[in-house]
């Protein structure tokens, strides 16, 4: 079996002015997903900043950068619906309106460092219910073991999402939430419900290499990107976010796992043609 590489290459957390190379102009944005499509990546995660480098959910800005990164590449364009912990859940909703192949879909409310990053069971019934009806493929996004658990309600209350598949993603590592270790990325997935069809895993911070790595190992695909770690290796910071999927790409080619193709992963996850 070959590997989904997602990258995601911005998040809403990090400061452009205290990570300069943090791609923020929606050039940068292009030129991150050109680079990472050469290096191995088959989808992008995007979250958006303003002139001012600030996260925004502004529906114009995010259709131009839909349209921008589909013009440059063939990378699957998935949109957060996650935003930043201050974006309203209406804001979060509207993302939909610009119209992504994919769209995340984080499966419960999670600590979030000092924050706390808000999904009620109804916000979620919503977005899930409005991905369906817009043809949107969601990647549900589990921060907890008990997300799981959410999912499935979603699923048994509302059925299969448009595309026939269920592609969960463990982000962990986040302080207060699931702990980027194998253990508890196993036991997540050994949780895991029939209806799930793939399933990748990303780690915050210093967790992101030992999640990749066992992420291959156990069977899963893989995300990587700057919106979760900036750190190559000790004492050497990410420079471009290819470097990470390039080191990813590598890994499962040494696994025997290649990175698919943006074709094969259109398919794979049942992307609207
Ligand atoms: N920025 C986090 C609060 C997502 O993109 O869907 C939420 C997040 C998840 O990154
Ligand atoms: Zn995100």
């Amino acid at each position: 079996m070959s590997t989904l590489i997602t990258v995601a290459p911005t998040g809403a957390e990090h400061a452009k002015a205290d990570v300069p190379q943090l791609p923020t102009t929606l050039e940068e944005l292009v030129e991150t997903a050109r680079s990472c499509e050469a290096a191995g990546a088959a989808m992008i995660h995007l979250h958006i900043r303003d002139a001012e480098h600030r996260p925004t959910l502004d529906v114009g800005l995010l259709t131009a950068a839909v349209d921008a990164v589909r013009e440059a590449t063939d990378l699957i364009v998935q949109l957060s619906t996650g935003g930043s912990v201050h974006d309203p859940l209406e804001n979060r909703l509207k993302v939909l309106d610009a119209a992504p192949d994919s769209c995340s879909l984080t499966c419960g409310t999670t600590n979030f460092g000092d924050d706390v990053f808000m999904n009620p069971h109804g916000f979620m019934s919503e977005l899930y219910v409005l991905a369906q009806e817009r043809e949107v493929v969601p990647e549900f996004e589990l921060f907890e073991l008990g997300h799981v658990a959410a999912l499935s309600r979603l699923i048994n209350a509302h059925g299969l999402p448009y595309g026939g598949t269920v592609h969960v993603d463990f982000v962990t590592g986040v302080p207060g939430a699931m702990p980027g270790t194998p253990a508890a990325l196993m036991a997540g997935v050994a949780m895991l419900p029939p209806e799930v069809t793939s399933w990748s895993a990303t780690g915050i911070g210093r967790t992101h290499l030992p999640i990749l790595a066992t992420a291959l190992a156990a069977g899963g695909h893989a995300r990587v990107g700057m919106e979760d770690n900036i750190v190559y290796a000790k004492g050497q910071l990410v420079q471009d976010n290819s470097e990470l999927v390039a080191r990813a790409a590598r890994l499962a080619t040494e696994l025997q796992r290649p990175p698919m193709t943006t074709t094969e992963a259109r398919a794979f996850l049942g992307i609207k043609a």
